[in-house]
């Protein structure tokens, strides 16, 4: 691979990165949208979306250009924690439809060429799963409380944290405590024991049975917590913000989860087709996220350390390069992902105070950012990920440009980080709110009736759809042309080249038999000079001809 000459002066150094991969089965390339199915389409009217609204805004998704769906957890759930509470893995929550109405969607999508992966939650079940009542309702030393992680004192209790504040542990009306990392209606399952492991490997058969491409693992490096259950001794601020290797807490990323991995992959690779599963692992440093996509495990792991990439030219690189270098170690794909349920959407957090705080924790004193700006920033920072080798995520409404909702009244919220945490955390609800299809429409055409579960900002009508659908310079048309381009010219696939053009400007060369597009993002503040014989395949900004104005992306080739 080498540089074009009209792009690159003599002296502009390249820096090889990544070879194309030699096979590319569809989840190395794939770009996979989100679905968060409480918040996308209601086809009933209720206020909460459902897997009949889905269903119906399929073309939609086809339109757009994605190769895939994934949709967060749909399954009989008393909602808790958004539905990673769940009460029953095999079967569809009644606000949400039925199980044959999972099997519409899955034949439905399948018929327009898009392949459908759900959400697995096995770290924890609801508190109203059966097999949590019977441990209750059995008392201690029981089998069925060997299913959790209950525990007398002394000692025990430990010291852990719950995700979304308090304690870790709750105690029961019998004077034994349970843990829960996340919220007190979502006790841990004991992965030591047989029956945990055989139900989920029975819930996967059952999915898998009934067609869908793959699995999204949640919390898939928490399942294991080391022997003994030790107090934590970790600087919880620098662990929120990646600066600690993950496994410096007994709870997370432990050498165990990884046999449970390699069984289901077994399993996986026993059906047709391609079948994948992705780990939702808040592992870091990039070595250690490496090990989930050894051949025998996950095929792809979020690439969260990108997420947290701050809005920099240095940052991003380093990002690129270990990125690739990690999975290339295993031989897997590189994924990437800028927005997601759980996170500030990206519209936002580009241009949030202060760029290195977590991306799920947003404090309630925290100033509100300024949205031409994040906008502009979301649109470049996506036009950059989506011409990555590899495989890419987007979150519902991002290719609306959707920003946080902020201002959510406390009492619509309904995120136990937010009910746990005292209201110094807001929580997750801002990203979550039902999705503008028509600007003049009730609920904005989220559903006929004009409910929605959370309450809609006024100016979610001017995101909608349909004021964006054809309308030259919309974000959503640029989703479009890039996903269009991405897959005219196989960027998912291909070797990949640093181009040293300017300190603040990213600039990498994607080649492969479609030739070479040239991607650059400028971060500086002088405009960058397109050359005059390159040709711009497609722009972050309207109206990019000569030069690349601040906070854009562009796409170039001969
Ligand atoms: O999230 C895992 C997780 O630890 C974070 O993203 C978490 O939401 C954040 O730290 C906020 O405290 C997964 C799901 O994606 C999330 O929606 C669930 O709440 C969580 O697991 C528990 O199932």
């Amino acid at each position: 691979m080498s540089p074009r000459k009209h792009h690159a002066t003599p002296e502009s150094a390249v820096e090889h990165v990544h070879d194309a991969f030699g096979t590319a089965e569809w989840w190395r390339t794939a770009v996979i949208y989100q679905v968060y199915p409480r918040s996308f389409a209601d086809s009933d009217g209720d206020g909460n979306g459902d897997l009949g609204g889905i269903r119906n805004r399929l073309a939609y998704l086809h339109d757009l250009g994605v190769d895939a769906i994934w949709i967060s957890p749909f399954y009989p759930s008393p909602q808790a924690d958004g539905g990673y509470d769940v009460a029953d893995h095999r079967d569809v929550d009644p606000m949400y439809g039925t199980l044959a109405d999972a099997d519409d969607l899955i034949a439905a999508a399948h018929a327009l060429g898009i392949r459908v992966i759900i959400d697995i939650v096995p770290n924890h079940t609801s508190d109203e799963h059966p097999w949590f009542q019977a441990a209750l309702a059995a008392g201690p030393g029981s089998p069925e409380r060997a299913r959790y992680w209950f525990v007398d004192s002394p000692g025990v209790p430990n010291n852990w944290p719950s995700e979304f504040g308090g304690p870790a542990w709750t105690q029961v009306a019998d004077g034994q405590w349970y843990l829960h990392l996340f919220d007190r209606k979502q006790p841990d399952l004991n992965w030591e024991n047989p029956e945990v492991r055989e139900m989920f490997a029975g819930t996967l058969r059952f999915w898998l049975d009934r067609g869908v491409d793959g699995f999204r693992i949640d919390v898939a490096h928490h399942l294991v917590k080391a022997p003994g259950l030790s107090d934590v001794d970790a600087d919880w601020d620098a662990y929120n913000r990646g600066a600690l290797p993950t496994n410096a807490v007994p709870f997370a990323d432990q050498d165990g989860v990884h046999d449970i991995y390699r069984q289901w992959r077994a399993l996986l690779d026993s059906y047709p087709g391609e079948r994948a599963m992705v780990a939702e692992a808040w592992v870091t440093p990039h070595d250690r996220l490496a090990r989930y996509v050894r051949a025998d495990e996950f095929q792809q792991a979020f690439n969260f350390d990108y997420m947290r990439a701050t809005w920099d030219a240095d940052a991003l690189r380093a990002q690129i390069r270990t990125t690739l270098r990690n999975a290339d170690s295993v031989g897997a794909p590189a994924t990437w992902v800028l927005s997601n349920h759980d996170v500030i959407r990206h519209a936002t957090r580009l241009v949030r105070a202060d760029p290195t705080m977590a991306p799920w924790i947003l404090e309630a004193t925290e100033p509100r950012p300024d949205t031409g700006l994040g906008l502009r920033r979301a649109r470049a920072a996506t036009a950059l990920m989506l011409a990555l080798p590899g495989s890419s995520y987007l979150y519902q409404g991002e290719e609306l440009g959707l920003r946080e909702v902020i201002e959510l009244p406390a009492k619509a919220r309904t995120d136990p980080d937010f009910l746990r945490g005292g209201g110094h955390r807001l929580g997750r609800d801002g990203c979550r709110v039902p999705i503008p299809w028509t600007k003049d429409a009730p609920a904005f055409g989220f559903n006929d009736t004009g409910a929605s579960w959370l309450p809609q900002p006024a100016d979610f009508g001017d995101y909608a759809v349909d004021r964006q659908r054809g309308r030259d310079g919309s974000t959503l048309e640029l989703y479009r042309s890039l996903l269009a381009v991405r897959r005219q010219r196989q960027l998912g696939n291909g070797s990949l080249a640093l181009v040293d053009l300017r300190p603040d400007v990213v600039a990498l060369d994607v080649t492969n038999d479609r030739g070479t597009t040239r991607i650059v993002l400028n971060l500086g503040s002088a405009p960058w000079p397109i050359p005059a014989s390159a040709r711009v395949l497609v722009a972050s900004t309207d109206g990019v001809t000569d030069l690349l104005p601040t906070d854009c992306a562009v796409w170039l080739t001969d």
